[in-house]
């Protein structure tokens, strides 16, 4: 029953199509058909050259309307070296292709206008024309030639690479989802080398191989900051799909592909600082950073350069963002000086440390500086009697044989005491509570003599020295815990005249 209702209705249109179709016919062999014809394609005709001016009025006050949004326009201005070539190249392609837009638009409209079909008029047919075909291969080819040539220039500038003895930074860029680590080469400028084998998630994310002492100082921090006016080599690197590294402000924009390296290389020339003041005069980036807070900082206050995944590498593409900052030379060394390599806070002295029980000269240096800043407050002290703990003082287990690592911290002691010839001091030893009381008194005897001879081999008088042993008596932690046994097994130096 439904089926034939259905067919019904089906029929019923199929009838009415028919008829209406039967209606337009009759109208026009009422009026004449040509002349149907001929006023319908007038209408068509008139209709076309108003919707061509719309359109091309729609056009460019929409591009004018949008240009402060546009990269490249307004306070968009590229905030690096080379970015202002490749966008003068955008605004030579958009004016060439802007004018050919433009004219053929014109023409297309214009001409099924004025050769629209009119009453006695007969369409010319001509099979060959050498000046037109002269005019459209010529102009695009010289155009097209000109942009070429110009891009070729271009592009060869902007990917060239640095040459061997420039001055430039070095960071690597390692794009995985849904993140990116940056790497900085830390004081030695030099990134240290990696092997995929060795990545691991706990302890080496990025494959560091650590017996490259290259890497002791490289370190990962959760934001790019960079000195403006100083050539940035950004090598880029995938773990496992393909990303891209974009940075639109600096129209740095390159793919990360796993297992072949690429690079970008660009200078920064605005901080973020002068960034944002340039912003601040356009009256979008006048209204508050976040709505909910109508009192708090402007759009333009809150504007921060950022680096994003232009690769459409899975559904947690949009979180890669990480906040890009140029700051001036100064306060990037500030910046520099506070970052901790990722070797030093999270691999040094583990058991995947090449260097496990080696003193690194990075730490021979820093130890040298604590002890020489520590010395000279007990001497600056009103009272004699401070004491400075030689914390790189070690002996053999239950032996009082110095262990060669303790050279470093005796020589820096050796050259203080030279350099203050008048101070007189005592070394005193001090063990655990483990064992026999008797057998650690005289063990921390000998290992307080132990770095009196070490001292005096290095030349400093005997006259100006005293050891003594203090056995277990004071501790300085409790001898419950290994940790505090460790800290309690010790070597002090007291100054008892300046
Ligand atoms: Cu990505």
């Amino acid at each position: 029953m439904l089926g034939l209702v259905i067919f019904a209705i089906i029929a019923l249109i199929a009838v009415i199509i028919v008829q209406l179709s039967k209606v337009s016919e009759l109208a026009a062999s009422i009026k004449g058909e040509e002349e149907a014809r001929i006023q319908g394609n007038n209408r068509t005709a008139f209709w076309m050259v108003i919707f061509m001016i719309a359109f091309l009025v729609f056009c460019v006050v929409s591009a004018l309307y949008y240009k402060d949004s546009m990269l490249g326009y307004g306070p968009h201005e590229s905030a690096s070296e080379h970015g202002l070539d490749l966008d003068s190249l955008f605004d030579v392609t958009l004016i060439f292709t802007g004018i050919v837009f433009i004219l053929t638009q014109i023409v297309l409209f214009w001409f099924s206008y004025k050769y629209r079909e009119q009453k006695g008029r007969k369409a010319v047919f001509f099979p060959h024309n050498a000046m037109l075909e002269y005019i459209w291969t010529g102009i695009p080819a010289v155009v097209m030639v000109y942009l070429v040539v110009q891009g070729l220039f271009v592009w060869n500038e902007t990917m060239s690479d640095v040459e061997p003895g420039e001055d430039y930074i070095e960071i690597e860029a390692t794009g995985y989802q849904f993140a990116w680590d940056i790497r900085y080469p830390g004081a030695d400028g030099k990134l240290g080398t990696k092997n995929f084998r060795l990545i691991n998630p706990a302890n080496n994310p990025l494959g560091q191989d650590w017996s490259d002492r290259k890497n002791i100082d490289d370190f990962i921090p959760a934001e790019i900051v960079l000195p403006v006016n100083k050539k940035v080599r950004v090598a880029i690197n995938s773990k496992d799909v393909l990303h891209n590294f974009y940075l639109p402000h600096f129209r740095v924009k390159m793919d990360a592909v796993p297992g072949l390296p690429t690079y970008f290389i660009f200078t920064p020339i605005k901080t973020t600082e002068e960034y944002r003041e340039g912003l601040k005069d356009y009256p979008e980036w006048q209204l508050p950073a976040d709505e909910t807070e109508p009192d708090g900082p402007q759009r333009w206050e809150a504007f921060d350069y950022e680096l994003a995944c232009a690769e459409l590498c899975g559904s947690g593409h949009y979180s890669m963002r990480k906040v890009v900052k140029i700051v001036s030379e100064a306060e990037y060394e500030e910046w520099l000086s506070k970052q901790t390599s990722y070797y030093m806070s999270n691999v040094r002295n583990t058991d995947i440390d090449p260097f496990k029980g080696e003193l690194l000269g990075l730490e021979i240096a820093n130890r040298k500086d604590a002890l020489v800043s520590q010395f000279n407050e007990a001497m600056g002290a009103d009272e004699l009697g401070s004491i400075i703990n030689l914390e790189h003082v070690f002996f053999d287990t239950g032996s009082a044989n110095l262990r060669e690592i303790s050279k470093y911290e005796l020589q820096n002691v050796a050259d203080l005491m030279k350099n203050n010839a008048s101070v007189q001091f005592e070394l005193g030893g001090h063990t655990d509570s483990q064992g026999d009381d008797s057998a650690n008194q005289v063990l921390s005897d000998n290992r307080a003599n132990a770095v009196m001879n070490y001292l005096s081999n290095l030349g400093v008088s005997s006259a100006r020295m005293k050891a003594k042993g203090y056995g277990e008596t004071s501790p300085i932690e409790s001898n419950d815990s290994a940790e505090g046994r460790q800290a309690n097994r010790r070597t002090e130096l007291k100054i008892t005249s300046k």
